[in-house]
């Protein structure tokens, strides 16, 4: 699966500050194929610490770690639904993100300028999300246009599609954003900008980081983190942050060529997780060898593992849990 989260923000918030840090780690991309080329795309490792005791275990030759990517996508402003600024690509790089990260400035520096002049995250946080919904509701006019021609001829899915976007349209209007349509089928076909999950990015002092700015966050459904980004290394918090929000999991496979990470959506079940690691897995999928990281590592090796009555056989049913290490057996 291929995970990538847009950082959104203002001009001059802290954006690129953070893209750079975040790919500054060392990462060999050829091992991963499906990585986009392009220097606004950093390819960021995903820290765990299970995968060197397991490679140790394992004699490996090479660790893979999950990665991420962050598109460090150029500034937004006000204005940005009606083509303001780098308004209309700007909008179409997020919609190809599953996440984003929202950058709120709180330092304050006179020498390095606001767009609207005071430093002031939760008027900005307000200006990024009526951007969003206010390019959604163009979205969603559209389609609610055609839909009412549909349902009239009494499609039953045209129907309840209608009632959806009706719904999501008032939650627009109120301001609000869509996460709690994800899961209906006509979301996730408009990708709309204002149901993609948020982490918000507060840049400065632990004291812009008010009550009223976080309850904000909070109402929106949205998670966040308080970072000087001169000061601390945010990365490993960040991602992990990130996988949170997006409830998401590794599991890990280990053998000579490589100990290495992949990342599933928290539920999947064997096959599907088979299916991140060869499309054809999924298809062909028998069974899987599950053994637990750590009851791997106290075994000391497979083989011992499996002695002990360790390692599960487990069919279609089985739901991954993080740190799982597995073994596909596929026809
Ligand atoms: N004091 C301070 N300056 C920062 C911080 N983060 C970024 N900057 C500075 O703010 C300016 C704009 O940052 P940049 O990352 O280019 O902003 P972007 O427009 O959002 O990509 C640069 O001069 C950064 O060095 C921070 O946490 N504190
Ligand atoms: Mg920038």
């Amino acid at each position: 699966m291929k995970l990538s989260i847009g950082i959104v923000g203002l001009p001059n918030v802290g954006k690129s500050t953070l893209f750079k840090i975040l790919t500054k780690q060392d990462i060999n991309i050829a091992n991963y194929p499906f990585a986009t080329i392009d220097p606004n795309v950093g390819v960021v490792p995903v820290p765990d610490e299970r995968l060197a005791k397991l490679a140790e275990m394992s004699h490996s030759k090479k660790i893979l770690p999950a990665v991420v990517e962050f598109y460090d996508i150029a500034g937004l402003v006000k204005g940005a639904n009606k083509g303001e600024g780098l308004g209309n690509q700007f909008l179409a790089n997020i919609r190809e993100t599953q996440a984003i990260v929202v950058v709120l400035r709180t330092f304050e520096n006179s020498e390095i300028i606001h767009v609207e002049n005071s430093v002031d995250p939760m008027r900005d946080l307000e200006i990024i999300n009526s951007e969003l919904a206010l390019k959604d509701l163009e979205t969603v006019d559209k389609r609610l246009q055609k839909l009412e021609g549909e349902a009239r001829t009494g499609d039953k899915k045209a129907v309840r599609n209608l009632e959806i976007l009706k719904a999501v349209k008032e939650e627009l209007n109120k301001g609000n954003l869509t996460i709690k349509f994800a899961d209906e089928e006509i979301m996730k076909e408009l990708q709309l900008l204002t149901g993609k999950k948020q982490l918000y990015l507060l840049n400065g002092p632990a004291e812009g980081a008010t009550k009223q700015l976080l309850d904000k966050i909070k109402s929106l459904g949205g998670d966040y983190l308080a970072s000087d980004l001169g000061n601390t290394n945010v990365i490993p918090e960040l991602i992990k942050e990130a996988y949170k929000v997006l409830g998401l999991i590794s599991f890990l496979t280990t053998g000579e060529d490589e100990t290495r990470a992949w990342t599933i959506q928290d539920g999947a079940k064997a096959p599907q997780a088979a299916g991140v690691i060869h499309t054809d897995f999924e298809k062909n999928f028998i069974r899987a060898e599950v053994v637990n990281w750590q009851k791997l590592l106290e075994a000391g090796s497979w083989v011992n593992a499996k002695q002990k009555g360790l390692i599960k056989l487990e069919g279609k049913d089985y739901v991954i849990q993080d740190g799982d290490v597995v073994v596909v057996r596929h026809g």
